[in-house]
C-alpha cells in the first residue's frame, strides 16, 4: 500500500476549515442563479481563473466577494451539507468548522439564518455520513471590538450550539490584545477559545504570546512562528495546546507551505496538526493537505499517524467522545 492509499483511507480530524472557503465555484453558480445575482464571470474556469492571490488581502477580498451569493438559510445549509459530504468522501470523521457571522450581518444576512442552516446540515450529516461536527465563531478582527461584541451578545440564544469562539481575517495592525474583552466575556459564557496567528505577520511571536498570556487560549490557529522562540514553544507544549496549520494554504498567501516547520513541530513534540482551512479556494481538503505535508517534509507513516492523533487529541471533544472516535 503506498503512502498516500494510507493517507486516504486513514480516519481524519480537521480543526481549521472555514465554512465560507468550501464554497465551490459550481455552488456559487447555483446559488447566484438561485437568488438572481449576477457573477463577473461566464464559466467556472473563468472564476477559477480570477482566484489570483498571493498574500492574504488578497485572498480576503475573494474570499469576502465570494460569499455574496449566499443570502437564504437553505444556501447556508447546502453550502455546509456539500462540504461535509467532501469531508465524508475523506474519511474525516469529525471537524470543527469555522464560521464568519459579522461577513454575513453587514450584507443583511441574519445572524439567526446562517447558523439555522448551518446547523441544520450538521444535524442531517451526522444521521446520514456519520460526521461529527462542531461549529466555532470567529470574529473579523479587521473589525472593531464593539462589532465584536455585538456578535458575541446576538450568539448568546444558540450557545448550545457553539463550541468556541475564534478570531481572523486580516491580522496586520489588529493583534489578540484588541479583542481582550470580548473574549474574557466569551470565556464568561463558556466558549472555548482560540484565535488565527496567520504565519509571518508583523509581531507574530508578539501575538502568539498575547494568546498565552493574555487571552489563554485553548488552542492557536496556525502559530508556526512560535519556532522562533524556544520559551514560546516550550510553553505551548506545558499547555498542551494543539496548532492548526495549514500548508496549502500557506503555500499561497505566505512564500511557502512551510512543510519543514510541521515536521520541526512534530520532533519537539508540540500537538501540531494539518488542516484545509479555505479548501475550495486553495484547492485541497484534507487528504491533499497531508499528503503534501507527507511529500515535503519526506514524513513517515508514524509521523502521519501522529499528525492524526494530534487532530483527534487536540478537538474540543469531551474524553469519552474522543475516546469512541479512536
Ligand atoms: C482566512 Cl487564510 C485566512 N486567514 C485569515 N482569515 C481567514 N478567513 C478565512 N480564511
Ligand atoms: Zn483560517
Amino acid at each position: 500500500e503506498s503512502i498516500e492509499t494510507f493517507i486516504e483511507g486513514m480516519p481524519k480530524a480537521e480543526l481549521h476549515v472555514h465554512i465560507e472557503g468550501t464554497l465551490e465555484p459550481e455552488l456559487k453558480f447555483e446559488l447566484a442563479k438561485r437568488n438572481s445575482i449576477s457573477l463577473p464571470y461566464a464559466t467556472v474556469e473563468e472564476m477559477r481563473g480570477a482566484y489570483d492571490f498571493d498574500d492574504l488581502p488578497s485572498f480576503l477580498k475573494i474570499y469576502y466577494e465570494g460569499m455574496s451569493v449566499l443570502i437564504t438559510e437553505q444556501d447556508f445549509y447546502d453550502l455546509t451539507y456539500a462540504y461535509l459530504e467532501k469531508a465524508h468522501a475523506q474519511n474525516v470523521l469529525y471537524a470543527e468548522i469555522f464560521f464568519d457571522p459579522q461577513a454575513h450581518t453587514v450584507r443583511g444576512v441574519s445572524y439567526d439564518t446562517v447558523i439555522k442552516g448551518i446547523r441544520r446540515a450538521q444535524l442531517d450529516a451526522r444521521k446520514n455520513l456519520n460526521v461529527d461536527t462542531r461549529l466555532i465563531m470567529c470574529f473579523l478582527r479587521d473589525m472593531s471590538a464593539e462589532s465584536a461584541m455585538k456578535t458575541l451578545e446576538l450568539s448568546l440564544p444558540y450557545k448550545d450550539w457553539i463550541i468556541g469562539v475564534g478570531l481572523d481575517s486580516d491580522e496586520a495592525g489588529n493583534p489578540p490584545l484588541k479583542f481582550a474583552e470580548v473574549f474574557k466575556k466569551a470565556r464568561e459564557e463558556g466558549y472555548l477559545l482560540t484565535m488565527h496567528c496567520d504565519v509571518d505577520q508583523n509581531n507574530s511571536v508578539q501575538h502568539i504570546w498575547q494568546t498565552l498570556n493574555d487571552i489563554g487560549v485553548d488552542r492557536i490557529d496556525h502559530g508556526v512562528n512560535s519556532l522562533e522562540d524556544e520559551a514560546l514553544c516550550a510553553e505551548i507544549i506545558k499547555r498542551k495546546l494543539a496548532l492548526t496549520v495549514c500548508p496549502i494554504s500557506n503555500g499561497y498567501v505566505t512564500d511557502s507551505m512551510k512543510t519543514p516547520e510541521i515536521k520541526k513541530m512534530l520532533d519537539k513534540g508540540m500537538r501540531v496538526t494539518v488542516n484545509s482551512d479555505d479548501p475550495a479556494y486553495f484547492v485541497g481538503y484534507m487528504t491533499e493537505n497531508i499528503v503534501k505535508t507527507q511529500q515535503e517534509a519526506n514524513l513517515s507513516k508514524n509521523e502521519v499517524i501522529q499528525l492524526t492523533r494530534n487532530a483527534f487529541d487536540g478537538s474540543w471533544l469531551p474524553q469519552a467522545e474522543k475516546d469512541k472516535l479512536h
